[in-house]
Formats: C-alpha cells, sequence, structure tokens
C-alpha cells in the first residue's frame, strides 16, 4: 500500500532505529518532520544531526513539544510507553497517532507476510525469508527483526515479498496494517509490564489478523485457532497447524517429525517434508516450520518448492547456540530466551535426552512482571543448579529454591564462574534467562556476546 505525505506535517516520536527511519521515509514522501527524543545519548545526538542536515527538525530531551505547527500525523516508536512523558505526550495530541509500522505498512510498494508471536517469530521470520530468497524470490526480513519497516519500505519496489516480525508494541498503533497472509506462532505471558495483563496482551496480538483479506490467510496455531479474543478478529476459518497429528490441522507434524500437509479438512495428509530434511532441534522449531510453509501457500508458494530449503536454514546467534564444548560440558548461549516460555522450550531442547537434571542454568535478568508460576516441575526435572542475576533473581531464587539448588549473582560473570566450576561431564551450562536484558546489558545480543567472551575465556584457561 502506498499514500502520500506531501506538505503533511510529521511528529516523529523517538530517534532509535524506528523513529530514525520514519522521519526519513516521511521527509523523502515530501511531509515536514520533526522528531522528539527525551534522550541526548552520543547516538542520539549523531542521529539529530544527520536528521538536521536533511532539513528534518529535531528536539532532544524534553516532554513539550518546543514550537512548530500542530501535526497532521504522529509516529510513535514501540518502545515509548505511554506512561513515559513521551507517550503521555502522544496521548494528548489531537491528530492521528499511528505505530512506526504501521507508516512503514502505508509507504511499502510489495505484499507483507506477518509473523507475531510471544516466541519463535525471529526464526520464523529468517526461515522464510531463507526459504523464499532460495526459491528465487525478491525477499527482505523487516520489522521487530531490526531493520524498521520504514527503512525496508524505502527499496520494496524492487522486491516480490517483505516478511516482517511484528512486536505487540508495533501493533498498538497500527489500524490498517493489513498483510497478505499473517501468523501467530503462540501467546504466552510477557511484556505485561507494558501490556496490563494477558488479556490486553492477547487482544494487541488479534490485532495483526483485523485487515487480512481472507480469514484463511490468518495461520494460528490450533490451540490458538479456539480463542474467542482471536476468532474476533476473524470473519471466517484461519489456517491451522499443530506439533501433532490432530486429525484436522492443515498443517502438522508427525511424531516421527515430518511434516505434513492436509489438503481437505479432516482428510489424510501427506508429507512435505521429511523429519531427516530438518536441520532444526526441538518441537517448537517443528511448528516454526510449519508455520512458514503455511505463510508461503497462502502467498501463492507451492510449499513442495519452499520445503527442501529447510535443509540449508541453520538458527541464528543467541538462540540455543553451541559457543563451545570442553571437557564434556556444553556451553549454550540462548540469550533470544526473554520469558518463561522460551526458557522451558531451550530446556527441552537441550536436556531431555540426558536422563538426569544436567544444566547448569544461568537465568533472571529484567523483572516484566511475568508469572514463572509452573516451571518448578521442569526446572526439577532438567536442572541441577540455577544461577541468577538481574531484577528478578530474589523472586526466582524463592520460587525455585525448593526444587533445585539456587544462588544469586551480582553479575552475568560471577554467576558464570559458578556454573562452570560445578560442572561435570555430560553436563550442559546454558544461558537462557526467561527475561530480559536492559537491567544489565543494552539487548540479548550484547548479554549473548559477554556470554560467549567467558565460555573463550574459560576454554584459555
Ligand atoms: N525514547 C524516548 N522516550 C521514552 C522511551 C524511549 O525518547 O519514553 C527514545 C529513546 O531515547 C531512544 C528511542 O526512543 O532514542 C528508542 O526507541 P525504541 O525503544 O522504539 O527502539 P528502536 O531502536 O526504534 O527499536 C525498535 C524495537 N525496540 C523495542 O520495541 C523496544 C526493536 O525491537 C526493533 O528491532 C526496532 O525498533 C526495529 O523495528 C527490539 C525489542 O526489544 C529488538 N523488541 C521487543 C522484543 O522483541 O521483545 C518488543
Amino acid at each position: 500500500m502506498t499514500s502520500s505525505l506531501a506538505g503533511q506535517d510529521v511528529l516523529v516520536l523517538g530517534l532509535g532505529e524506528s523513529g530514525l527511519a520514519a522521519a526519513r521515509l516521511a521527509h523523502l514522501h515530501g511531509a515536514r518532520v520533526t522528531v522528539l527524543d527525551s534522550g541526548r545519548s552520543p547516538v542520539v545526538q549523531e542521529r539529530a544531526a544527520a536528521l538536521r542536515q536533511a532539513g528534518v527538525g529535531v528536539v532532544l530531551e524534553g516532554s513539550g513539544r518546543a514550537g512548530g505547527p500542530a501535526p497532521d500525523l504522529a509516529v510513535i516508536s514501540p518502545g515509548i510507553p505511554y506512561t513515559s512523558a513521551l507517550g503521555e505526550l502522544a496521548t494528548r495530541l489531537t491528530c492521528p497517532l499511528i505505530s512506526e509500522l504501521e507508516l512503514g505498512y502505508r509507504l511499502c510498494a510489495c505484499p507483507i507476510l506477518a509473523v507475531t508471536g510471544t516466541n519463535g517469530k525471529t526464526t520464523t521470520v529468517e526461515l522464510l525469508t531463507h526459504c523464499l530468497t532460495k526459491a528465487g524470490l525478491r525477499v527482505q526480513a523487516a520489522g521487530n527483526i531490526g531493520v524498521p519497516l520504514c527503512e525496508a519500505a524505502l527499496g520494496s519496489q524492487a522486491l516480490d515479498l517483505m516478511v516482517v516480525e511484528v512486536s505487540s508494541f508495533q501493533l498498538e498503533k497500527a489500524d490498517r496494517f493489513a498483510p497478505l497472509a499473517a501468523a501467530i506462532t503462540n501467546i504466552t505471558p510477557d511484556h505485561l509490564d507494558r501490556h496490563g495483563d494477558m488479556a490486553t496482551y492477547v487482544d494487541t496480538k488479534a490485532r495483526l489478523l483485523r485487515h487480512l483479506a481472507d480469514p484463511a490467510d490468518a495461520i494460528l496455531r490450533s490451540d490458538l485457532a479456539a480463542d474467542p479474543r482471536l476468532r474476533a478478529a476473524l470473519t471466517g476459518e484461519p489456517t491451522t497447524f499443530s506439533s501433532s497429528d490432530d486429525g484436522v490441522s492443515a498443517w502438522y507434524a508427525t511424531g516421527a517429525g515430518d511434516i505434513c500437509w492436509r489438503p481437505g479438512a479432516g482428510g489424510p495428509g501427506r508429507v512435505v517434508l521429511p523429519a531427516a530434511r530438518i536441520p532444526l532441534p526441538g518441537r517448537h522449531n517443528l511448528e516454526n516450520i510449519l508455520t512458514v510453509l503455511a505463510l508461503a501457500q497462502r502467498a501463492g508458494i507451492d510449499p513442495a518448492v519452499l520445503a527442501p530449503h529447510v535443509a540449508s536454514f541453520a538458527l541464528g546467534p543467541h538462540r540455543l547456540e553451541l559457543v563451545a564444548t570442553h571437557g564434556g560440558i556444553r556451553f549454550i548461549n540462548d540469550s533470544k530466551a526473554t520469558n518463561p516460555d522460551a526458557l522451558v522450550r531451550a530446556l527441552e531442547a537441550v536436556a531431555a535426552e540426558a536422563g538426569r537434571p544436567s544444566v547448569l542454568l544461568l537465568a533472571g535478568g529484567l523483572d516484566k512482571n511475568v508469572s514463572f508460576a509452573g516451571l518448578e516441575p521442569v526446572i526439577a526435572r532438567y536442572v541441577r543448579g540455577v544461577f541468577l542475576v538481574g531484577t528478578s533473581r530474589q523472586r526466582l531464587a524463592k520460587l525455585w529454591g525448593d526444587v533445585v539448588s539456587c544462588g544469586v549473582y551480582e553479575s552475568l560473570d560471577a554467576a558464570f564462574v559458578a556454573a562452570a566450576a560445578a560442572a561435570i561431564p555430560g553436563d550442559v551450562v546454558l544461558l537462557s534467562p526467561g527475561c530480559a536484558s536492559q537491567d544489565m546489558f543494552t539487548n540479548y545480543g550484547e548479554r549473548g556476546r559477554a556470554f560467549r567472551s567467558m565460555v573463550q575465556r574459560r576454554l584459555g584457561e
């Protein structure tokens, strides 16, 4: 969809990756742009200088709007909560307020395949992009994955498809976003510090489905397809997938791990991708593959053409990344696990075959007000010791202290040293925090890189 901004006054809130891209895109489309940001970090100042040189107004470090005409449109960055000074300013504006994702969509020249969900969305977007590219299509991955849609939209004339990872933050102010097809991989508690409760979080995710042309363009895990809050966003039956053969889902995996498609409702299925050709561990990755094939099929691409390319895909960094094996001990970086469900999936993927609790788990981080209740059996089954850091460390130690030995540490480094010292051959030292990183690191990538350095240092000892 493309629309014009020529001659309009556009206010962009936030000067991170999203704000920078939104300002540039709106400016290129003929808008008079002003950017507000409450920070003054060197990166923000650098971006401000570059934008000013291009003729964009920038106001830093101030919640009030310094002068300028009343905007015709405001664009908010995903990381700005409505409780912050900028967020409150945004809610007081009288013009339409949209997310950076929505602006990118409105100015994107190619169709979009969209993926949201609490976990698996980055892997799903990467896998879909990989397979479509290998199949000869011109494709780009964008959105929450790291390249703002507003940035990717700039080159969208030359693309067949845009594959967009969508976060709940970006959906809050997306009022027309209409992808060609959209998937929700799963929904488990996360970001409740922002959304307040699960009902609001689910309603926000459901916004992804509201403008699909055909309800079958919605790809949902079978349990989600029954959720009334998601059904309310659809006018008919979605396409469903399941990691087991439930007899009804259009896409499913057999007990042996073969990926199958059922052409007729309730009828027999046929194997599209045999288990032997799947390089990714864990049932959650089967769900990611099912999502990829279902989305591509709704975009008119033959799954038989796409499926063989799954074999050449490798998981990105910080996702069950084997950093080293040393003295019979595996060191695994799963820094991308920023919520409890992702932590459970990691434990199941790395420890299920050991037959004993074999994991020395580095966990904890920024407390997002998410419940960890109910994880105790999984922890007791797979974990031999927990080494906790971050603002959630005391809460988690209290929760898990009855089922496993827990230590609390002031730094990830100290936790790592203790975990590595406790490991014996056959064990796994696993960084899978189950929490966000921003209390101690810039992002999960920096946390994962820090873990890698600790492992390298230990190998050198
Ligand atoms: N800012 C203010 N006032 C505030 C809050 C922030 O002025 O109250 C300013 C900051 O000073 C900073 C800017 O806003 O200059 C940051 O904006 P942002 O937090 O929206 O960050 P971006 O750099 O634009 O990154 C965002 C996403 N970040 C968040 O949603 C928090 C990135 O997802 C995304 O990759 C990027 O857009 C491109 O689309 C990151 C993320 O953590 C990876 N996402 C969450 C997750 O995956 O769990 C949702």
